[in-house]
């Protein structure tokens, strides 16, 4: 599967990682309406031995954002499609298949930082560096950032990023929450490959609660939220594999004792 300027692969022994590539390192990886579809096909498409994603982007940086070349044509009406056109793209990576591991680098910029917030994990190395430009172009985020954003980071931090340009560097990032894992230079892809190995071991019924029913349960009312999780516990733990799961740490013979790092 590969796109002009998307680059899929599928890796492991039982081609159970997706790697997804942004391969328009020439315009620093910014997407136009072409990418952004070819994104929203990569998540509908995925094999179905996929277990787990990888996604990055060729060259300096991970992604500058939206296409801007495309922007200056657009009325109104056709903005609010282009918006909800990201949107869909987006849902399709945050409530898609498979949990999501983004490798950052460099700019992780608009539209580049919305894609990164709809992933799961976020591993950064050292070079990456984090802001919203959309403030100095006279535009708004448009791609879910003003939902997504504010979740990892809060409200007052994205509204001094927009507001005054604020570049946030990576270690910053890994501080406030834009990144679970800073590395040295050039290290995010195999970080972020180990880690979707890992999560591509768990039984997929966790790893769709994780990204089905987490973030439903923390919008939630806190009674809902625990009505919720008594229902997702209950589906979870009545799957064939759950029990076998649970028998073989109970035998001693699960790996997956839990070790401090
Ligand atoms: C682009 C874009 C782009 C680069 N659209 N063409 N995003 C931004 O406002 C960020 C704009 N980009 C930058 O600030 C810089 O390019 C970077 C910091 C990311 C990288 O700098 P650098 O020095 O490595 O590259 P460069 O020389 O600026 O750019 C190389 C080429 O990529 C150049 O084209 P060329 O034909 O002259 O070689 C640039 O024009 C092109 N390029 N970024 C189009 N974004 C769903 S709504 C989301 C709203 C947003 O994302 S707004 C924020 C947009």
């Amino acid at each position: 599967m590969t796109h002009q300027d998307l680059h899929i692969d599928i890796r492991g022994e039982q081609q159970e990682i997706a790697v997804i590539r942004l391969t328009r390192a020439k315009k620093r990886n910014a997407i136009n309406d072409a990418l952004i579809l070819a994104i929203r096909d990569a998540f509908d498409g995925l094999p179905a031995t996929v277990r787990a994603a990888v996604i990055d982007g060729e060259g300096e940086h991970f992604c500058a954002g939206l296409d801007l070349s495309e922007l200056q044509e657009r009325d109104a009406g056709q903005g609010l499609l282009h918006s909800r056109m990201w949107h869909a793209a987006l849902e399709r990576v945050q409530y898609g298949p498979v949990p999501v591991i983004a490798a950052l680098h460099g700019a992780v910029v608009g539209g580049g930082l919305e894609l990164a917030s709809a992933c799961h994990i976020r591993v950064a190395d050292e070079t990456t560096f984090y802001a919203l430009p959309e403030g100095s172009r006279g535009i708004f985020v448009g791609g879910g950032g003003s939902v997504r954003i504010p979740r990892l980071i809060g409200a007052a931090r994205m509204t001094d990023m927009m507001m005054t340009g604020r570049v946030i560097s990576a270690a910053e990032g890994e501080r406030i929450g834009l990144a679970q894992y800073l590395v040295p230079t050039g290290n995010a892809f195999d970080k972020a490959f180990e880690l979707a190995t890992r999560v591509a071991t768990n039984a997929p019924l966790t790893n769709y609660a994780l990204m089905h029913a987490l973030p439903r349960i923390a919008e939630q009312p806190a009674d809902q939220g625990f009505f919720t999780e008594a229902m997702m516990a209950a589906i979870a733990q009545s799957a064939p594999e759950a029990k076998k799961r649970v028998r073989d740490f109970l035998e001693g013979k699960a790996g997956t004792k839990v070790q401090k790092s």
